[in-house]
């Protein structure tokens, strides 16, 4: 996989790729990651990207000619990959969205700042615009490295373990389980006994129905798209009928 980042901070992009699970993934060419600074391909003396707005009103817009000039430098006019723009007019990044990029051989983001970017840009260079969420941030670096993580980490062989990414909370359409790990006891908080019991059936069940539970309780708009068997049904209707009881077990 093939990603390229145009950037007018790649100071900001880089350490992150530095470190960690993502060094370890481009050490190991699982992935490549090309970060190109915009201001470089500024021919004025003074490496100016922003301009004010036609129009008037407040804030900066960013200039079109050095971000088609370091895009068609890299990726060749048209781009030879997609060009995603982050923005929060894009549409929503999803677990669905970092699973479709996954499937890519290479894509490129563009990380724009100020106030926006000359339309221009959105229009006739871009093919893809994604937002990160309902907040504005003040660039486009933060979204670029949580697509980049997101998409990593679906990568074969980018994570530790062999059977690929965990089936988790957002690849089944469920909240995961709570987690412990030793000592069984800490400040008197116990583990649930179920998880110390050694019955695999036992656990998986307890599991699956901590994930009911919490997604129901957290984010009952998840259970609508999620896959459930009969059994899960069944608990829901329980919990809905108020015959469960929902504290955590050391608060009863
Ligand atoms: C840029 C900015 C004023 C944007 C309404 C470039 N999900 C997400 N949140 N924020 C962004 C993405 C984002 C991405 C790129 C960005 C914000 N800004 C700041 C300022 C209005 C804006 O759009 C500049």
């Amino acid at each position: 996989m093939q990603i390229d980042v145009f950037t007018l901070l790649p100071e900001v992009i880089t350490p992150y790729l530095q470190a960690s699970i993502m060094q370890r993934a481009i050490q190991r060419k699982l992935i490549a990651i090309q970060v190109h600074n915009i201001r470089d391909w500024t021919t004025d003396r003074h490496h100016v990207c922003d301009d004010m707005p036609y129009g008037g009103g407040g804030g900066m817009v960013m200039k079109p000619e050095p971000i088609f000039a370091a895009v068609e430098a890299v990726l060749g006019a048209p781009p030879a990959c997609p060009l995603i723009l982050l923005t929060p007019q894009g549409r929503l990044f999803t677990q669905a969205v970092a699973q479709e990029l996954a499937s890519l051989p290479r894509f490129a983001l563009l990380a724009g700042r100020y106030e926006g970017i000359d339309e221009r840009v959105h229009q006739h260079l871009v093919s893809d615009e994604i937002s990160i969420g309902d907040y504005v941030l003040t660039g486009g670096e933060l979204p670029a490295l949580v697509i980049i993580d997101a998409v990593a980490r679906l990568l074969p062989g980018v994570l530790g373990d062999p059977d690929g990414a965990w089936d988790d909370s957002h690849a089944s359409g469920l909240l995961e389980y709570p987690h412990y790990t030793r000592p069984p006891e800490f400040r008197g908080w116990r583990v649930p006994e179920v998880l110390l019991s050694g019955d695999h059936g036992r656990i998986a069940r307890w599991r699956r129905e901590q994930s009911l539970l919490r997604t129901w309780q957290r984010r009952p708009d998840l259970l609508a798209k999620a896959e459930l068997s009969e059994m899960d049904r069944k608990f829901l209707s329980r919990l809905q009928a108020g015959e469960i009881p929902t504290a955590p077990e050391d608060e009863r």
